[in-house]
């Protein structure tokens, strides 16, 4: 097995994120490579839903992962270990990735060769929901055991979401979780979010999370950024 790639990428010295990030989405468009960005806190199953996704579509589009982390190569070496074109990048500490950062990485991976780039963002549900990545569509994971009230303490990250998966729908019977409510938590904040039931172990669920994927591929039209939408 090839040792994973890893770089360390740098801050953007630009004052504006915002107008670099429409920028990184513009020249991602002109290769015709969508941009996902998916976000959540630890252990929620990041890494767990990507490998699952890349299993649904993987005979029908090309897709490459780009982990950010502090530290470490951990999730960058279980996509490789399943033959998944893969990138580390470190952010130096930062609990976050701007488009100048993203840019770097994708340079990296070399994206010519790929419809979809999925970026696990550094597990956090604040820092990376105030910095545009240049994503064309912004996912978060929410887990079941993390509890039903999640989208009223962090409501940014929601906000700022085109959809929402609540994953290990497996574990439901064992937590006191309200798929219900969390739906009406999430709406109340954004109403356009698409939110998708998801057990990535079982692999119930995935099934539409893969279709709205290939649905989102056929929005030529992703100039702005989904979720600078009104809410
Ligand atoms: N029961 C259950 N466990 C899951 C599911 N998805 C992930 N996990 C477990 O949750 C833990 C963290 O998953 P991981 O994908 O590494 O989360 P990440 O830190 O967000 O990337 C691992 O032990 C996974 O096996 C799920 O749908 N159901
Ligand atoms: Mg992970």
């Amino acid at each position: 097995m090839d040792k994973v790639k890893i770089i360390q990428v740098k801050k953007s010295i630009l004052e504006d994120n915002d107008q670099d990030a429409n920028k990184l989405r513009e020249e991602l468009n002109q290769d015709e490579t969508i941009y996902i960005n998916v976000m959540s806190s630890p252990g929620s199953g990041k890494t767990s839903i990507i490998l699952k996704t890349i299993e649904y579509l993987h005979n029908k589009i090309h897709i490459g992962v780009m982990e950010a982390d502090i530290d470490s190569d951990v999730d960058a070496r279980t996509m490789q270990e399943h033959g998944i074109k893969t990138i580390q990048v470190h952010t130096g500490g930062m609990c976050h990735l701007d488009a100048e950062m993203s840019r770097q990485g994708l340079n990296e991976l070399a994206t010519d060769d790929l419809d979809v780039v999925i970026l696990e963002n550094v597990g956090n549900l604040v820092c990376p929901a105030e910095f545009d990545t240049g994503a064309h569509v912004n996912v978060v994971v929410l887990s079941v055991p993390e509890g039903d009230d999640k989208p009223l303490k962090y409501p940014l990250i929601f906000e700022k979401c085109d959809a929402v998966l609540i994953n290990k729908i497996d574990a439901m019977p064992i937590f006191d979780f309200d798929m219900k409510r969390v739906k009406e938590h999430i709406l109340k904040r954004n109403p356009k979010a698409a939110i998708f039931p998801v057990s990535a172990t079982s692999g119930e669920g995935v099934k539409m999370w893969c279709d709205w994927i290939l649905n989102q591929m056929c929005q030529t039209d992703r100039r702005d950024r989904p979720s600078d939408q009104e809410v």
